[in-house]
C-alpha cells in the first residue's frame, strides 16, 4: 500500500495545536482515545532505535510513561507504528498518516523518517488527564513541502559538547527538521578529529572565540552523534570551511602558510582574512586528507565545504581552490554543498548552493540555478538565529537584521531570491553562529521560538501558513520548553498565556 497524498484541496479543519502545521488534519478534541497510565507502543518494520527515540520523545514532551510492547497488545489501546514498502524513495520519504479511533492509533509510514515525523506530531497532540494519556480521534496525513529542513550549528567559534548537541537534535526532532549541519572548522577552532592530522584538534581543538568554549569531537563522538540523529530521522551534514575561514588549520599546520610558520591563534570577530594557498605544496594533500577522512566518517550523503567570504583572496586562486575542493568531495562519493559565493567557480550543474547573504549579488547563484543547480535558503535576515531579536537582546549580532519571530515566519522560499523558483529550492536552513553565544542557555534562547518558525516555513504548505494561527500554536509549545528546562525568548507578538 501507499499513503494517499494529503487532500490539499480541503485544508485541514479544525486547526490542530501542532508545529509545523500538518498538510491535512481532521481531529476532534471532543472524542479521545484513552491509553490509561502508560502508553503502549508497537512497531512493525520499524528500527529499534527509531521506536525507542519516539518513545523517549513522547515521554519527555507529553510527560507520559511509555511501554514498548513486542507483538500484539490485545485489548489494550496502543500506538501502532507500521512501516510499509511502496512509497517513492522509501528511505528518505517522510510522509506519514495517523488514524486515531476509540480503540487504537495507527501510524503508517514508508520509512523510519516518516515514523520520526509522526512521533513529533503525536508528542504535541498527547495530553494527560487524571493520570491517563489521551489522543484526540481523527486523521492526519502529512508530508513536507521541502526535503531539506535544517539547522546549522557553529561549534567552531564556541564548542558545544555531545550532550548539548543531542539536546539540540531533540529540538530539531520535535519540529520535524531533518538536517543538522555542523560548522566544524573556522578561524577560531577545529572541532573534528582527523586521525591522519592529529595536530588539527591537538592544537586548534583548544582554541575558540574569545569567551567561548574549546574542545573537539573524537571519531567516536561524531559517530555517536550521527547514530543519535539517525534514530530521529536527522542527517548530520559536516562542514569543513575551505578555502577561507582557515586560521585554525594554518595555526596548527605551519606548512599551509607561505612563511612556513603557523599563524597565531585567533579569537576575534573579523572574517575573511585567512586562506589556503593553491601554490603551496602542502595545500592539496591537506585538503585531500581532511575531506577523505570527513567523508569516511559521515553516514549521510552530503559534505559541506564552506566557500564563504574569500574577502582577502585573489579571485582566481579562490575559483581554482573551490574547483579542486569540489572535485575531492565528489571523488569521495558524497554530494558537495557550498555557500553561495562558491557559485563564482565553474562547478558542475548538480551543485547545491546555500544562500545566506542578502548583501551579495545573486547573479552567480541565478546563473548556476538556470543551469540546474539547487539552492538551500538561509537568508541572513530571516533565518540567522544569531541575529538579535531586538536592539535590547544582550547577545548576538545585527549585521543582517533584527529578527523577531514574525520575521523568521513571514516569508516564502519560492519567491525569496530572484530566479529561484520552488522547484530550484531543496529547502531551508536556520543558522546559529556562536561568536557571541557561549553557553547552552544562550543558545536555546536564540533558537526558541524562531527555530520552530523556520521549521514551519520548510514543512507546511504555503497555503496553510498563517501568522495568527502560528502565533496561537507556538504558544502551546512554551510548556514543553519549560519541561525541557531550556531558556527561551517570549516574543512580544505572541500571547504566551501567562
Ligand atoms: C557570516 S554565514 C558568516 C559567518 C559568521 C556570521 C555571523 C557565513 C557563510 N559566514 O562566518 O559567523 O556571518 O552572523
Amino acid at each position: 500500500m501507499t499513503i494517499a497524498p494529503p487532500p490539499f484541496e480541503t485544508p485541514g479543519t479544525p486547526a490542530v495545536p501542532v508545529v509545523p502545521t500538518p498538510a491535512f488534519a481532521h481531529v476532534t478534541q471532543e472524542r479521545k482515545l484513552n491509553f490509561g497510565s502508560a502508553l503502549a507502543l508497537t512497531g512493525a518494520g520499524v528500527e529499534d532505535s527509531v521506536l525507542l527515540a519516539a518513545a523517549k520523545l513522547l515521554e519527555s514532551v507529553a510527560d507520559v510513561k511509555t511501554d514498548i510492547v513486542e507483538g500484539t497488545t490485545g485489548d489494550r489501546a496502543a500506538i501502532r507504528f507500521v512501516v510499509v514498502e511502496g512509497g517513492p524513495a522509501d528511505s528518505t520519504n517522510e510522509a506519514y498518516q495517523i488514524e486515531i479511533s476509540e480503540l487504537e492509533a495507527v501510524v503508517t509510514a514508508h520509512s523510519g523518517r516518516g515514523v520520526a515525523r509522526a512521533a513529533a506530531t503525536l508528542a504535541q497532540l498527547l495530553t494527560v488527564t487524571d493520570g491517563s494519556a489521551m489522543l484526540p480521534q481523527g486523521v492526519i496525513r502529512d508530508e513536507p513541502r521541502f526535503s531539506w529542513r535544517g539547522l546549522s550549528l557553529d561549534v567552531a567559534r564556541s564548542f558545544y559538547p555531545v550532550p548539548e548537541v543531542k539536546a539540540v537534535i531533540d529540538l530539531c526532532y520535535l519540529y520535524k527538521l531533518n538536517v543538522l549541519h555542523l560548522h566544524l572548522t573556522d578561524d577560531q577552532g577545529w572541532r573534528l578529529e582527523i586521525p591522519s592530522r592529529p595536530e588539527l584538534t591537538e592544537i586548534s581543538g583548544a582554541t575558540s572565540s574569545d569567551g567561548g568554549r574549546a574542545g573537539f569531537y573524537t571519531v567516536e563522538d561524531f559517530a555517536n552523534l550521527q547514530e543519535y540523529a539517525h534514530a530521529r530521522g536527522i542527517t548530520v551534514v559536516p562542514e569543513i570551511d575551505l578555502p577561507g575561514h582557515t586560521n585554525a588549520a594554518t595555526h596548527a599546520i605551519g606548512e599551509l602558510n607561505p612563511s612556513g610558520e603557523p599563524t597565531a591563534a585567533y579569537g576575534g570577530m573579523k572574517v575573511g582574512f585567512s586562506m589556503l594557498h593553491p601554490g603551496l605544496e602542502a595545500t592539496e594533500p591537506f585538503v585531500r586528507d581532511v575531506i577523505t577522512s570527513v567523508a569516511s566518517q559521515t553516514q549521510g550523503d552530503y559534505v559541506h565545504f564552506g566557500g564563504d567570504e574569500p574577502l582577502d583572496m585573489d579571485p582566481q586562486d579562490y575559483r581554482d581552490l573551490v574547483t579542486q575542493i569540489y572535485e575531492v568531495v565528489a571523488e569521495t562519493g558524497k554530494n558537495p554543498v557550498g555557500w553561495q559565493e562558491a557559485a563564482a567557480a565553474p562547478l558542475p550543474a548538480q551543485m547545491i548552493y546555500q544562500f545566506w547573504d542578502p548583501r551579495l549579488s545573486r547573479d552567480d547563484v541565478e546563473t548556476a540555478v538556470a543551469a540546474g543547480a539547487k539552492v538551500i535558503l538561509s537568508p541572513g535576515d530571516r533565518t540567522y538565529l544569531d541575529m538579535k531579536y531586538d536592539a535590547s537582546t544582550s547577545i548576538g549580532q545585527d549585521w543582517a537584521a533584527l529578527i523577531e519571530l514574525g520575521d523568521s515566519y513571514e516569508w516564502d522560499p519560492a519567491s525569496h531570491v530572484k530566479g529561484v523558483k520552488e522547484a530550484d529550492v531543496v529547502g531551508v536552513e536556520a543558522a546559529v553562529w556562536t561568536e557571541t553565544i557561549h553557553s547552552f542557555e544562550d543558545l536555546t534562547y536564540m533558537l526558541l521560538p524562531r527555530l520552530a518558525a523556520v521549521a514551519e516555513v520548510g514543512w507546511s504548505p504555503q497555503t496553510l501558513r498563517d501568522w495568527d494561527s502560528f502565533a496561537q500554536r507556538i504558544a502551546t509549545q512554551s510548556p514543553v520548553w519549560e519541561r525541557f528546562g531550556v531558556r527561551w525568548h517570549a516574543s512580544p507578538a505572541v500571547n504566551w498565556g501567562n
